[in-house]
């Protein structure tokens, strides 16, 4: 049984995310999400994410792919979250590039970075949806 880790936000959920989660679970057969809190999101990452945690992890949970949500609430746990869930694989986008290598050295663990999902991000989203309700505001009046 080879288990995968992968962590982040997935605020408003789309089909970037989707599309590392399966590349992520193809790569053994059992996957764990390390969902982030809102206060890690506010804290540590500097930003509020639309949906809170209990609605991520609950949409986190209908996909398929998904075997196993844990809160993630430091950037620190990783290395005991190796342990205590006996990870083979740490997965995560390409733009952490480098940032997760010394996981192999502190816990023997393969780090695998995914190329992104061109164009889609949950900030461009909320940007997207701000310029149409914009435009419509203004043609209401
Ligand atoms: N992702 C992707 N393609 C996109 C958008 C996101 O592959 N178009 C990936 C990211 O690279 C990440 C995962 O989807 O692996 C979740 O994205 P975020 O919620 O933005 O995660 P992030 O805020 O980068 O948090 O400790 C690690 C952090 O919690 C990662």
């Amino acid at each position: 049984m080879k288990r995968v880790i992968t962590y982040g936000t997935f605020d408003l959920l789309h089909y970037g995310h989707i599309n590392l989660l399966r590349t992520a679970k193809q790569k053994g057969d059992y996957l764990i999400v390390g969902l982030s809190t809102d206060e890690f999101n506010l804290l540590q990452k500097g930003k509020t994410s639309y949906f809170s945690y209990e609605k991520r992890k609950q949409l986190l949970e209908a996909i398929r792919y998904v075997d196993l949500v844990i809160p993630e609430e430091s950037w620190e746990q990783k290395i005991t979250d190796m342990k205590k869930y006996n990870v083979d694989i740490f997965v995560i986008g390409d733009d952490w590039s480098g940032k997760f290598d010394y996981l192999t050295t502190e816990s023997g663990v393969e780090v695998v970075y995914l190329p992104r999902t061109p164009e889609v991000s949950t900030t461009q989203i909320k940007a997207d949806l701000t310029m149409f309700n914009q435009n419509n505001v203004s043609k209401d009046f």
